[in-house]
């Protein structure tokens, strides 16, 4: 490497290892590594699977790219011996956002791991310009800015694939980039194939992250288009689905006719997973091309496109399942309607029910119908989500297809959220167990030979303190906020949602201000750090980090509660982020209303380092709280059939909890206090107070009394040094089993049957 590096230094900057900066040195390592990532053969197998979602956020990719290829070390000691670091080096490498959350960071766990277990996978999605917007922080509120990522020298390569995409009034032409996918300690390797227009123009962005939404050849690409947002975006949402997937079925189908697939076939030889409901339109766009173009009649292809595709649902919150009303389909993607009414007719000959209609009495098309009856299997990403699903939200389904459903609990990849993110923890894993765990997670269980091992114990505390030593050190460099690393580090980071509950912490944090007013201090100081974006158009979302940062400025300007109780509120939540947090996280808040949260992946990553959970028994916090047992976790909260059954009776009134608690009166009612009113607006803590006590639909109240209960006797046995030690090593040594790894192996077994 230090060969390599020194003469591409010379060859772009004229510049040796001392003289370089910091952005040079990323520059050239981007180039080496591109350049050996290119000589990989790529994967090959019998099928080959095509992953297609309209998220990747794949995060920087320096580090784990160098990692995979088996260079990290070698790269550190090099630029170490010239006087650089490759954290600094790192820190030039723009993050590409291409996601909202959950689901697109888990998109990109899963390239990680299908590569590394030699699978042969590809990734189909958008190249967004701008990744999910830039937040800041004025006014004690978020606003918006444009994110841009792309620059000359990025992990992308053009290639010379293009396809004509036919639109109702006009036909695009696409351009294929691709972004390279190694496997950790892997001969092959996969590809991420991001398409994109060469008409988007950047500069029809103004005042943030506006922009005319009418000029679609100016626009396609330019945004990443963030969840519950504007009406006005919705058609252009369909536009970029549609440019996803026709350009995704093409390349699928040159592949297959290249490698001498007889498309009567496809099935044999492609699999295709459709990353929610985004990428439905896949299944009639093929149908159309199998149709049209490639001489099948109907029911061939209609039975050779069901053999192929399989739809993962991450959500069952309505408002997140996709309804698109005919017309805006007949405005955007007409050559699709006939086909959706033929696939619809078929339903409606074959089931008397009108809840598995496609096409419902409201014209809107259901696209998650599509997938389920047109696809050969539909998987939840949590067992308790998995469960609901069959039980309740797609109950007429499961009657219908029962063979189809089934449960594969998420992951996350140990490349990125351990090796990369905690090289300190990493390293002295190695040195107790071996390095068999970084191949096969479920090693990671050996540690409980030590989990009375004093030494250990307290050595796993200090990895922890030097976590949150470099934390704060981060913090004060970017933020220019103080904390105290001998305090409790309590952390909730994951997009803003009321469901995700991020209210109720903050009513926690009104609570410990109100005792500590009241002279009742905590044992030990408590950091309490939120990392949320919002969406933009989201406004009770947008209040609650106005309360938060309201929370913050008062605790920090009362020299009576701020040697005690800090809050901080990271600005622009991003992957980069969470790898400087969780690694230093004491409690890790998964405190979502039971049922809501499908999975949830952060939850996954903070055990992992060694933060224990304190949440609801929701999503996949259910499997961990299987594994690690009632001792190493904190659970509360009402639980899912109760919630289910609250729902379903309309039984749930917050005011009444309200009215009839005066403790819990005092802490909402603080929320319109003289004290939050002086810092803040009154408007968004008026709309946000009414909202609590007049509708509360995720149940705040319900659970509060018992969340402040469960995390005050947390806050307590933190105390107990050795006890709460053992705690994160129980936790680390069952994180085996969320290695997406496990997760991958189980779609290829039971889904994909790739090789
Ligand atoms: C829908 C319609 C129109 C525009 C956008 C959307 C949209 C965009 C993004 C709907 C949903 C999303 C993202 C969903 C998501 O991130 N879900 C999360 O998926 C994770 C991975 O499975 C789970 O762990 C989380 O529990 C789940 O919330």
């Amino acid at each position: 490497m230090e060969q390599e590096l020194k003469q591409k230094l010379q060859d772009l900057f004229q510049k040796d290892m001392e003289s370089a900066s910091d952005a040079e040195i990323y520059t050239a390592l981007l180039a080496i590594t591109k350049e050996k990532m290119s000589a990989i053969r790529p994967n090959t197998g019998k099928r080959k699977l095509y992953y297609i979602s309209a998220e990747f956020l794949i995060g920087k990719l320096l580090s784990n790219n160098l990692i995979n290829l088996g260079l990290f070390e070698e790269t550190k000691e090099v630029l170490a011996k010239y006087g650089h670091e490759l954290t600094a080096v790192e820190e030039a490498e723009m993050e590409p956002s291409l996601g909202n959350g959950g689901l697109g960071r888990l998109a990109a766990c899963f390239l990680d791991s299908i590569a590394t277990l030699g699978l042969p996978g590809d990734g189909v999605g958008l190249n967004y310009h701008e990744g999910l917007f830039l937040q800041k922080f004025s006014d004690h509120k978020q606003w918006e800015d444009k994110n841009p990522w792309l620059s000359k020298d990025s992990w992308l390569t053009r290639t010379d694939c293009h396809f004509q995409v036919p639109f109702k009034d006009f036909t695009l032409t696409s351009t294929m980039y691709d972004i390279d996918v190694p496997g950790y300690q892997q001969e092959g390797k996969n590809k991420l194939h991001l398409f994109d227009l060469d008409t988007v123009d950047e500069s029809i962005i103004h005042d943030g992250i506006q922009f005319d939404k009418h000029d679609i050849q100016k626009n396609l690409t330019l945004f990443l288009y963030p969840d519950d947002s504007d009406d006005a975006g919705r058609l252009l949402r369909i536009y970029q689905q549609y440019f996803m997937v026709s350009n995704a079925a093409q390349l699928i189908l040159k592949e297959a006719e290249e490698r001498g697939v007889n498309l009567y076939h496809l099935h044999e030889h492609v699999c295709i997973q459709i990353n929610d409901t985004h990428p439905t339109m896949v299944i009639p766009e093929l149908i159309r091309i199998l149709t049209t173009e490639k001489g099948f009649n109907m029911d061939t292809a209609i039975d050779v496109v069901r053999k192929t595709c399989a739809y993962t649902n991450h959500t069952i919150l309505a408002e997140a399942l996709e309804k698109w009303p005919v017309h805006y389909l007949e405005q955007v993607v007409p050559q699709l309607m006939p086909i959706i009414r033929e696939l619809d007719a078929r339903v409606r000959r074959d089931f008397h029910d009108e809840r598995v209609y496609i096409i419902d009495q409201n014209q809107l098309v259901h696209m998650a119908h599509i997938d389920i009856h047109y696809g050969y299997a539909v998987n939840g990403v949590a067992a308790l989500h998995t469960e609901i699903l069959k039980e309740s939200e797609l109950r007429p389904f499961y009657d219908i297809y029962p063979e189809k459903f089934n449960n594969k609990t998420n992951g996350i990849t140990f490349r990125r959220w351990l090796l990369h993110c905690n090289h300190e923890l990493a390293e002295y894993l190695k040195e107790l167990i071996g390095t068999g765990y970084m191949k096969d997670a479920s090693e990671l269980e050996k540690l409980l030979q030590y989990q009375d091992d004093e030494k250990v114990l307290a050595r796993l505390k200090e990895i922890k303190k030097d976590a949150k030593i470099e934390l704060k050190k981060y913090l004060q460099m970017t933020q220019g906020v103080e904390i105290d690393e001998n305090s409790v580090f309590d952390i909730q980071i994951k997009r803003l949602h009321e469901y995700k509950r991020q209210q109720m912490n903050a009513l926690y944090a009104i609570y410990k201000y109100k005792e500590i007013k009241k002279g009742n201090l905590p044992k030990r100081p408590i950091t309490m750090i939120f990392g949320a974006k919002a969406a933009p158009a989201y406004t009770i979302a947008k209040d609650i980090i106005h309360l938060i940062l309201c929370l913050q400025e008062l605790v920090k300007n009362d020299p009576e509660v701020s040697p005690y109780l800090r809050i901080v509120m990271v600005e622009n939540y991003n992957v980069t982020k969470a790898e400087k947090l969780i690694p230093a996280c004491d409690i890790s808040e998964q405190i979502s209303l039971a049922s809501k949260e499908a999975s949830g992946t952060g939850n996954m990553k903070f055990m992992l380092n060694g933060a224990v959970t304190l949440g609801t028994e929701d999503g996949a916090n259910v499997e961990i709280h299987e594994l690690v047992g009632d001792d190493n976790i904190y659970v509360f909260g009402a639980r899912s059939e109760k919630v289910i059954d609250l729902y379903a009776q309309s039984g749930y009134h917050s005011r009444k909890i309200y009215e009839s608690d005066p403790e819990i009166e005092e802490l909402v009612d603080f929320i319109i206090s003289k004290e939050m009113i002086m810092i803040g607006d009154p408007v968004n803590l008026g709309r946000l107070y009414k909202e609590l006590v007049s509708k509360d639909w995720f149940m705040t109240l319900l659970d509060l009394k018992d969340y402040i209960k469960t995390k005050e006797q947390m806050l307590n046995d933190y105390e107990d040094e050795k006890s709460w030690a053992k705690k994160m090593m129980v936790n680390i040594a069952k994180a085996g089993y969320f290695s997406s790894d496990r997760t991958i192996a189980e779609y290829d077994k039971d889904i994909w049957h790739l090789s």
